[in-house]
């Protein structure tokens, strides 16, 4: 078994940063939370079905303003999403509030019933009414929310 630095960079975890506080949420802690279900049509023509958590619910936890009543400064508010090649893409954080829009994007921990595949996970992002793929980030690691306006 590893321990210390070595274990830190190797267990799977998304690490998300809200207002400067940052928190790590194991692989397997996202998985118990409350699921969600994307289906896509991918790229190449065909239709893949990817399940996790929605991002709006993995951020309220990390305490970040996704309420109904969601206003001011927190409408300016975005959200960097990077992964583990350094892939970085970006959302507003009021497209991820489940309160505001049905976006429903998350980050998947499987794909048609089974675990992501090499290199796509263990965790990426689905923005399933995207027409596009270019913002899925495979082997997701970070969240980090930034305010425009303080
Ligand atoms: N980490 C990471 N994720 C990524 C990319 C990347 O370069 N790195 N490319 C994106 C682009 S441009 C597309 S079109 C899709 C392709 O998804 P696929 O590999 O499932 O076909 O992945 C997206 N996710
Ligand atoms: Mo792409």
């Amino acid at each position: 078994m590893l321990v210390g630095p070595a274990a830190l960079a190797q267990a799977p975890a998304l690490t998300m940063s809200v207002a400067g506080k940052s928190s790590t949420m194991s692989v397997s802690a996202l998985k118990a939370q409350p699921r969600a279900r994307a289906e896509v049509r991918t790229e190449q023509g065909q239709t893949s079905v990817y399940e996790g958590v929605l991002v709006g619910d993995l951020l309220a936890r990390a305490g970040a303003p996704v309420g109904p009543g969601m206003r001011g400064t927190d409408i300016t508010a975005y959200v960097v999403a990077t992964a583990a090649d350094g892939y970085t893409v970006v959302f507003s954080l009021t497209e991820l509030n489940p309160h505001f829009t049905d976006s429903n994007i998350i980050v998947a921990d499987t794909v048609d019933g089974g675990p992501l595949p090499d290199g796509q996970g263990p965790l990426r992002l689905i923005a399933p009414k995207d027409k596009h793929g270019t913002r899925w980030a495979r082997q997701l690691q970070r969240l980090e929310v930034v305010s425009v306006k303080k």
